[in-house]
């Protein structure tokens, strides 16, 4: 399934996990789907095409489809975990949805579905061109195909369902609150399926996991009308809470239930489960606070990227690559450069991980950002990125446009419209970019914590120490005065196995040198707030572009495990700092 707990009870829904058939498209259909597709090949969903061996290494347009039966007349809602890159739906030869982004979900309804047989297909397009602003040939590799969960729910005819709810924890003062009083501001959507008006009402229930309801409210009555989409928001107190935190991740469920009249009974129609978490994380004088008190974040840049699956993950290797981390000492990752697998997300909430999602852009010149899609792709992203996400307590920094041109001011306008835009999305949640620009940044006294993208030891011989001292002058004299400041991004090239006593550059034994002097100068230095390894794994990078020849192997070797998990030398270092 998509997310790691029972998200619906009483709402029909079923993975289409499976063997669908999936033929390669000679050319992009622009008025439909292409006729005379050739079926040859089975492929896995969720799956990456690049893991069938005939198609390691296609780029390009391929087709899959499935048949789906209907039992009763009903409304049937389709949602795609991730489609990498480009997707368009087709129910029965009608296009039904259109996607752009790999990393982020998205969702359609076909209305009035007779029962029987139905064809469903999907368009995929993983190809680099003027349609796609974000991905592009980057120092990763965008895969091709369905690569997250896709889910089927059957929503009865004449009813409402509950489109997303949203649970902001709140605790105006640590100091006089009680430890177990909180307070929820919860934001809710309707959606009535119904063609008359139809009436029911909302209630809520908080259970910690497993036990049975501590906490529930009814709301008073109210009426839909006919295909009424409906927002509201309330705000909740509650006592006898436990906080969440890295030591103690304590979970709860909040069930949001649509009871409906029909015919003089009163009938549990939808349902929507969540799992949130109390916590408060904000900025304060320097300090990044979890639950008012400073937080260190130590932890990896992570590609969801595996020579295995692609990236494709199922939850046995996420948890994998979490025990790995969490082994070395780390109690943060960052979603480098990308919105993550929502089961990923989900498992970061149970394990207490701390997690620095960003929206999809790596590198981008000003003149990418100029690409006539890019406002609208990115705005996009991080519209679905930040709702979608909303409620991980684990999730604690958006942030944005990694390494994109925010030394210029062309490039500012940029920043400053996507970080007002998440501000408008989630004002609880502090926000950041990673920057590589040293002193020619200009854009931090937009952000609430500066972040640095700088690789003492491996791309210049400057000393970790003296750079990171330097840094903080940069940001205090660009406005990030006052404000956290993040190592984002450190490391070095080791290629696994490559191991000499010489220890130049690209031996493990270098690679261990070059970490263990960046995380020996960052513990040392109290303003530091967060150190991220550059990077957990190797991973893969296109072979188009610049990569190949900038990358031995096609890979990013500066993993500190490589592709297979295996530890390189650097593994022994970091665990020795971070525990
Ligand atoms: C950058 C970038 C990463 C990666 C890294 C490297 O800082 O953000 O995606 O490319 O450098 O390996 O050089």
């Amino acid at each position: 399934m998509d997310r790691l707990f029972q998200n619906h009870r009483i709402r029909a829904r079923q993975s289409l996990e499976g063997l669908w058939e999936f033929g390669k498209m000679r050319a992009l259909s622009t008025d439909g789907l292409a006729e005379s597709i050739d079926y040859d090949y089975k492929l896995a969903v969720p799956g990456c095409w690049e893991m069938h061996p005939q198609l390691l290494t296609y780029r390009g347009q391929g087709i899959y489809r499935r048949s789906i039966y209907i039992d009763n007349t009903a409304h049937v809602r389709l949602l795609f975990k991730g489609v990498s890159h480009t997707a368009k739906v087709y129910w029965d030869g009608q296009q039904v949805a259109e996607h752009y982004n790999a990393y982020t979900a998205f969702d359609t309804t076909i209305m009035n579905v007779e029962p029987g047989a139905h064809e469903l297909c999907v368009e995929v397009d993983n190809s680099f061109g003027q349609h796609s602003a974000l991905h592009l040939p980057n120092d990763y590799y965008t895969y091709g195909g369905m690569i997250r969960p896709v889910i089927i729910e059957i929503l009865p005819l004449q009813s409402c369902s509950i489109q997303w709810v949203q649970f902001t924890p709140i605790k105006e003062d640590w100091t006089t609150d009680e430890e177990g009083n909180w307070q929820a501001n919860v934001r809710i959507a309707l959606q009535s399926h119904a063609d008359h008006d139809i009436k029911g009402h909302i209630q809520f229930e908080l259970s910690p996991l497993q036990q049975s309801t501590l906490w529930k409210q009814q709301l008073p009555e109210i009426t839909l009308k006919a295909g009424q989409y409906l927002e509201f928001t309330h705000t909740f107190t509650f006592s006898n809470i436990q906080s969440w935190s890295c030591e103690h991740p304590y979970l709860y469920e909040w069930q949001t239930l649509w009871y409906q009249h029909q015919s003089n009974t009163l009938e549990l129609v939808d349902d929507w489960v969540e799992r949130v978490g109390f916590r408060t994380i904000n900025t304060y004088e320097g300090k990044l606070l979890l639950n008012h008190q400073p937080i260190v974040l130590k932890g990896f840049n992570r590609h969801e990227d595996h020579p295995m699956v692609g990236a494709s993950f199922p939850i046995a290797l996420m948890v994998q690559d979490l025990e790995l981390m969490i082994h070395t000492g780390a109690n943060a990752v960052r979603t480098s450069h990308y919105p993550n697998d929502e089961r990923f997300l989900d498992l970061c909430d149970e394990y207490g991980i701390l997690v620095w999602e960003e929206n999809h852009a790596r590198g981008l010149s000003i003149e990418d950002m100029r690409h006539p899609q890019f406002i609208e792709q990115c705005e996009q992203v991080n519209r679905e990125m930040v709702t979608q996400h909303y409620n991980h307590p684990s999730i604690i920094i958006w942030a944005i446009l990694n390494e994109c041109a925010s030394d210029q001011e062309e490039g500012r306008v940029h920043y400053q419209r996507q970080l007002e835009q998440i501000r408008s999305l989630d004002h609880s949640r502090p926000l950041s970019f990673a920057s590589h620009h040293r002193e020619n940044e200009i854009c931090f006294d937009l952000a609430d914590i500066v972040s640095f993208n700088l690789y003492p030891g491996w791309y210049g011989d400057e000393d970790p120490g003296e750079l990171c001292d330097l840094a903080r002058q940069w940001a205090d004299q660009a406005g990030g005065k006052g404000k956290p400041m993040i190592m984002s991004e450190f490391g070095a090239d080791g290629f696994y196995g490559y191991r000499s006593p010489n220890r130049v550059k690209g031996t493990e034994e270098r690679q261990a040198d070059i970490i263990e002097s960046n995380l020996r100068a960052y513990n040392e230095r109290a303003f530091i707030s967060g150190m991220f390894i550059w990077q957990f794994c190797d991973c893969r990078v296109t072979e188009e572009g610049i990569w190949p020849m900038m990358r031995a192997r096609t890979q990013n070797n500066k993993g500190i495990v490589d592709g297979y998990r295996r530890p390189k030398l650097a593994y022994e270092v970091v665990t020795r700092y971070f525990k």
